[in-house]
């Protein structure tokens, strides 16, 4: 098959994991950090997540995390509104999503003069992975351009075989095109791209 070629069908196997990155109701329609259609990832991320589940292989859930003087504010000099500020409405996950019993949540960007778009960054997520023995990651969520790149970046760089949820990903597009622009990189990189389609048994 050629690099860009969708697969036709992935099974899931013992040492799969699912990452769920920031789908927190900040990054929503109506939220301080909205990503354009950013809900449109729920449902979807409920049924990779249900499929997941059903097959015993865990879920791991990042969230931003900050304090409510993080760098990455304006009023602190940053490039973003205040969002997601720990232990507030904005930063718990959004209400329809559906993690299983179980899923293991990652904060990230929890100091004030540090951000990390990653879920490894500042974290012990990589540890954590591998503890459980996985191999291979399925990561979606929000947004594409942010925090699922550079998720799907230090994944591959751990060594764990990557794979974005192309229909489980929005794009915040502060410039228009960036979106796609991360997809491109993440491809470059080594990730590979699937849809729910293509999850057998889904
Ligand atoms: C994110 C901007 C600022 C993200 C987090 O989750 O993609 N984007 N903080
Ligand atoms: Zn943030």
């Amino acid at each position: 098959m050629s690099e860009r070629e969708e697969p036709q069908a992935v099974r899931l196997q013992e040492g799969d994991a699912l990452i769920v990155v920031d789908v927190q109701n900040d990054f929503l329609p109506g939220g301080a950090l909205a990503v354009p259609a950013g809900d449109q990832v729920v449902p979807v991320l409920n049924r990779y997540a249900e499929q997941f589940a059903a097959a015993g292989l865990p879920v791991f859930a990042t969230r931003d995390w900050h304090p409510a003087d993080h760098c990455s504010f304006r009023d602190q000099g940053g490039p973003w509104p205040p969002h997601c500020v720990a232990g507030t409405e904005g930063a718990a996950f959004a209400p329809g999503l559906r993690l299983p019993q179980g899923t293991e949540v990652i904060s990230k960007a929890d100091t004030p003069e540090r951000d990390a778009y990653s879920g490894f960054e500042g974290t012990d997520l990589a540890e954590r992975l591998r503890r459980r023995g996985v191999r291979r990651v399925f990561v979606g969520g929000l947004a594409t351009d942010y925090c699922v790149f550079n998720t799907v970046l230090d994944a591959l760089g751990e060594g764990f075989e990557t794979w974005v949820l192309g229909d489980a990903i929005r794009a915040v597009n502060v410039r228009p095109g960036d979106g796609a622009e991360a997809e491109r990189r993440m491809r470059e990189a080594g990730a590979r791209f699937l849809t729910l389609d293509a999850l057998e048994g889904a």
